[in-house]
């Protein structure tokens, strides 16, 4: 077993209790409408029951006792009269999945307003097979609480993917259009059974050769293979790209020759994809061309595409991630780690306020066709961030989160790292905003500020990996992502379980053990890394690893040094009111939460606070011998969890158990890489020897400053 068929596996279901019941309950299927989305629901749905319940399933035609009736209104007479009677307010993709007499014969329903419902639902009746649920007396109604539920690809054309770490793009622009790989029909799949309606094809640092003919149509025919899985296609627009395709001196935002370009363009891509979901766009930040370059705002920018995209009902998806204001010049793009001249300008010498500066003045100048996409911290994706401040700070305009499935700063996929809870962590925390329970999932989904229109976007960790991830356990995260993108309120455990359920067996002596190393993951890994609100600390330009030492990148805010600002005194960044004030950007019950040292959780201790080496912190502990302790417990966990993987030996089939266990085996010798490094590193500042019991290293400083990653992968560039 290599991992392709990812949690659609449906393996055959063993327990004769089971077996019994399910056959008892089914008889066929019986659905009247010959769309293409219900009759890949219809066929999902026979190929699930007929490898789990191993026997053949039979297109009925009328309802027969048993049967599983798919459809929607219009399909179905039965569902018609069933959905007018009740008071189900499905929208156009929730669903109904309910037991019920109908003709006098027992049935189950799988109804919804829109066909696409039905194959949300049919995936969630599957789910409970899966996972051994009963299917008796069911009366399921589940409704998204997110409309946009989207993923971003950061592929490039020739292949390459930033941050990348599972092979090259599973998009092949060479055999495309004449050519649809079974991958696409499989990742659609997967996608609709988590309830992702969108995929961004390409990177944000983008390359506005995909807005010509010769790609759109090759564009086109992804979009016609991933439309009946109910998954609209979006495109990175590059800013200059009215330069690049068009001749135009220009693409200053408010230039008439600009706006005729773009809209032009739209009606071009409409005419070949008439759902075409819209754009999204990266400006003015990391050396991408933006309307700051014309001396326009971000509002003027994103409102000119917005313009174009409004008669076809698109949408810009304008990213929020800028750190930078300086104008660059057409076409120039510069990375952390490269970049030559430049002049840089950090809101009061603070990255972290950076995107609230820019951003929140504008709030109220954006088309009713824009969101916001904001990263779910202030910085960029790290094992752990406070929430970004703009969430519940700009209520006339939709902010979208954006989430990193891929994990750039999580060990890439080399490591476990489980990230339901990094999600979840942020989506509950609460802005205050308007008052307790303004939470950040709640700003997102629109109910807060009673937006109609929602997004949450997440980087994707995919790549032609034959398991798509690298890691196996990569995954979940993307499982994750979209079962919290469609519910929130769901437990990072219960997604877990139905994970491992799903994509491995339902042993109760394998789910545990491993529900266990998941839930610990990501935690352990936050440990050895970045404990105690350390952020950013990785190595330059590929982040493989530790490099807090790094001070002579191009911009300050590109050395770690400028993030953890270690010296003689103490460690962390001063973001209160006697450091930059960061804080100041969050409602006043946030702010309080973390502007006291001597209360401030010590997760985020170091994000808000300079604190002394021997200082006493809320832990017990002197600071110094907590960062010890826990750059100690992060490698003592990976041990435990390689130690627990061992055990399950003959619980899963040896490809993937071996698969695993060499992967948790570089994970050891990275955590332990990681606590060394850092803490050879921070002794010297702190002078303060290592606590007793504590794991000497056993290489000095200057070899872990020696080391060099030519081959650490995810890099990319902008081909
Ligand atoms: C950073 C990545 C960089 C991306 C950038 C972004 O290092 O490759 O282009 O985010 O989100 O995390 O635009």
């Amino acid at each position: 077993n290599d991992g392709y068929k990812l949690w659609l596996e449906y393996q055959k279901v063993s327990a004769p209790r089971l077996v019994r019941q399910y056959n008892e309950a089914i008889s066929g299927i019986v659905v009247k409408s010959q769309s293409a989305t219900l009759k890949i629901a219809e066929s999902e749905l026979r190929l699930a029951l007929e490898r789990m319940l191993d026997k053949k399933i039979s297109p009925l035609n009328i309802a027969a006792h048993n049967a599983i009736l798919l459809g929607t209104p219009e399909s179905s007479a039965e569902i018609k009269t069933m959905l007018s009677s009740g008071n189900f307010s499905l929208g156009d993709e929730g669903f109904v999945i309910q037991s019920r007499r109908i003709n006098n014969m027992t049935t189950t329903v799988i109804a919804a307003n829109k066909d696409i419902g039905v194959l949300y639902g049919v995936f969630a009746f599957i789910r409970l097979i899966q996972t051994h649920q009963p299917i008796n007396n069911l009366s399921i109604i589940n409704v998204p609480k997110i409309k946009n539920r989207v993923l971003n690809h950061w592929d490039n054309l020739n292949r390459s993917v930033e941050r990348g770490y599972a092979g090259i793009s599973i998009w092949n622009w060479h055999t495309l259009p004449g050519y649809i790989d079974q991958r696409y029909i499989d990742y659609a799949r997967a996608n609709a059974s988590i309830g992702i309606n969108g995929t961004v094809l390409t990177n944000v640092n983008a390359n506005s050769q995909v807005l010509t003919q010769e790609y759109l149509v090759k564009v086109k025919a992804l979009a016609d293979a991933f439309r009946p899985y109910g998954i609209k296609v979006y495109l990175t627009a590059k800013f200059s790209a009215p330069i690049e395709l068009g001749g135009i001196k220009t693409a200053d935002p408010l230039n008439q020759e600009v706006i005729n370009w773009w809209k032009n363009k739209c009606r071009e891509i409409y005419s070949l994809i008439p759902d075409f979901g819209g754009f999204l766009v990266k400006a003015n930040s990391e050396g991408q061309p933006g309307p700051q370059g014309y001396g326009k705002t971000h509002a003027d920018g994103a409102n000119m595409f917005a313009g174009a995209l409004e008669p076809y009902g698109g949408i810009v998806m304008w990213r929020a991630f800028v750190y930078d204001v300086r104008v660059q010049k057409e076409g120039e793009h510069f990375t952390e780690g490269s970049g030559g001249e430049h002049t840089q300008t950090i809101a009061s010498g603070d990255r972290f306020k950076q995107a609230y500066a820019e951003f929140k003045p504008l709030d109220g100048q954006f088309k009713k066709n824009v969101l916001l996409q904001v990263k779910n911290g202030p910085i960029d994706f790290q094992p752990r961030e406070p929430f970004s401040p703009l969430f519940g700070a700009m209520p006339q305009t939709p902010l979208m989160m954006e989430f990193q499935i891929t994990q750039e700063y999580v060990g890439q996929s080399t490591t476990l790292a489980y990230l339901a809870p990094m999600f979840k962590e942020c989506l509950d925390a609460d802005t205050y905003s308007k008052g307790k329970g303004s939470t950040v999932a709640r700003v997102i989904d629109g109910t807060i500020d009673g937006h109609t229109v929602s997004g949450i976007a997440g980087v994707a960790n995919i790549g032609n990996d034959r398991n798509w991830t690298g890691h196996l356990f990569g995954q979940a995260n993307w499982y994750a992502f979209g079962r919290l993108a469609w519910n929130y309120d769901l437990s990072p455990e219960t997604i877990a379980e139905e994970w491992i359920r799903q994509t491995f067996n339902n042993n109760d002596a394998f789910i545990n053990p491993v529900k266990r190393i998941m839930s610990a993951s990501r935690e352990a890994v936050i440990n050895y890394m970045t404990p105690l609100g350390l952020n950013h600390i990785m190595g330059t330009s590929h982040h493989y690893g530790p490099a807090p030492w790094v001070k002579n990148a191009g911009r300050a805010d590109w050395n770690p040094v400028y993030y953890h600002k270690a010296d003689s005194v103490g460690i962390g960044f001063d973001r209160t009111k006697t450091g930059s004030d960061a804080l100041a950007q969050y409602a006043p019950e946030v702010r309080q939460q973390w502007s006291d040292m001597n209360t401030c959780d010590y997760r985020y201790l170091l994000w808000f606070h300079h604190v002394p080496w021997n200082y006493k912190i809320n832990t017990g502990s002197t600071l110094w011998n907590e960062l010890c302790y826990r750059y100690q417990s992060g490698v003592d966990t990976v041990r435990w969890m390689q130690q627990t993987w061992d055990g399950l030996d003959n619980l899963v089939d040896k490809e993937r158990f071996q698969h695993v266990r060499m992967l948790l085996g570089i994970q050891e010798q990275e955590a332990v890489w990681w606590r060394n490094a850092c803490l050879l590193y921070f002794q010297t500042f702190s002078k303060m020897p290592f606590p007793p019991g504590f794991e000497e290293p056993y290489k000095d400083l200057s070899y872990y400053q020696s080391l060099k990653f030519p081959l650490a992968p995810g890099i990319g560039g902008n081909l």
